[in-house]
């Protein structure tokens, strides 16, 4: 069989672990032995889109451009790219995390931790995200062998369940927020260290999560993907809990095109993935 078509079983211990703590660790999502082709695809677009960003030096940058080169939603340009963010390896391990037997992608991400590249400010992913639903998640995955002091995600333990606390893109503003918040309720941060190419950390949607600086001088190549529960809606207008921000507008313009405000997040870039059919 295919091994993009490969089913890895997630073990109850683990579904366990990330349904109570919103995040978990599973080594090998995509084994050592697959993974080059992985990784060149990876690179291969996020150098092609590098050429058009016009990249200021890591000490003009703002903060959140110092943490990463985020280079988005590059599968929809590149076919044999697709093949893994679209595999049903991928999804179904995401899939069995999130309790479902579909799921839609929302988009892909390349996150490039520069050499002396800044600290990842504490933030809530789904912030961004016009989604109705509590049940998304974040694969972060490493294309090669990778050290904590790389900036490898730090995760507020139980924060899964907290839900949406605000208009708090990634920022300053984010960590003060965010870290004084972690602090006074004591959730446990937790840190899953060096990580191997191939293994993954998966983080639900309100997860408060961050990371450290790069202090090496590799450069820290990481992919992620976001999924969804099939059958989401987006969140209606108006909204009487007022979670609509600049964002969450320019998410809906950017990652769920043609589709409108109360209705099925389901454009023609969040195809639907059944991994166990
Ligand atoms: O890679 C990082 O430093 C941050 C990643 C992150 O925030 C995410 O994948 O949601």
């Amino acid at each position: 069989m295919n091994y993009l078509n490969q089913i890895k079983r997630v073990s109850a211990s683990d579904i366990a672990a990330y349904q109570q703590n919103g995040h978990v660790r599973i080594n090998q999502v995509c084994e050592k032995k697959n993974i080059d082709d992985f990784r060149h695809q990876v690179n291969l677009s996020v150098n092609k889109r590098k050429e058009m960003i016009n990249l200021a030096p890591l000490e003009e940058r703002s903060t959140y451009d110092k943490a990463f080169l985020q280079i988005m939603n590059i599968w929809v340009e590149n076919p044999q790219l697709a093949k893994w963010i679209l595999s049903k390896r991928f999804a179904g391990v995401a899939a069995q995390l999130m309790g479902v037997e579909k799921v839609r992608i929302y988009h892909d991400q390349a996150l490039f931790k520069e050499p002396s590249g800044g600290f990842t400010p504490w933030h809530q992913d789904q912030h961004y995200w016009p989604l109705e639903t509590d049940n998304c998640i974040t694969m972060w995955m490493p294309l090669m062998d990778i050290t904590r002091d790389m900036g490898t995600l730090n995760f507020a333990s139980g924060t899964s369940k907290v839900g949406y606390l605000g208009d708090m893109p990634i920022s300053d503003d984010s960590e003060a927020y965010l870290s004084k918040l972690c602090a006074e309720q004591g959730f446990d941060i937790a840190n899953y260290g060096n990580m191997e190419a191939g293994d993954a950390t998966f983080h639900s949607g309100w997860c408060l999560h961050g990371a450290g600086p790069n202090l090496t001088n590799t450069l820290r190549e990481v992919m992620t993907i976001i999924w969804y529960e099939d059958n989401t809606k987006i969140i209606a207008r108006p909204d009487p809990q007022n979670r609509w921000n600049a964002s969450r507008e320019n998410d809906l313009a950017t990652w769920l095109p043609g589709c409108s405000e109360g209705e099925e997040a389901a454009s023609e870039i969040n195809p639907l993935i059944s991994p166990f059919s």
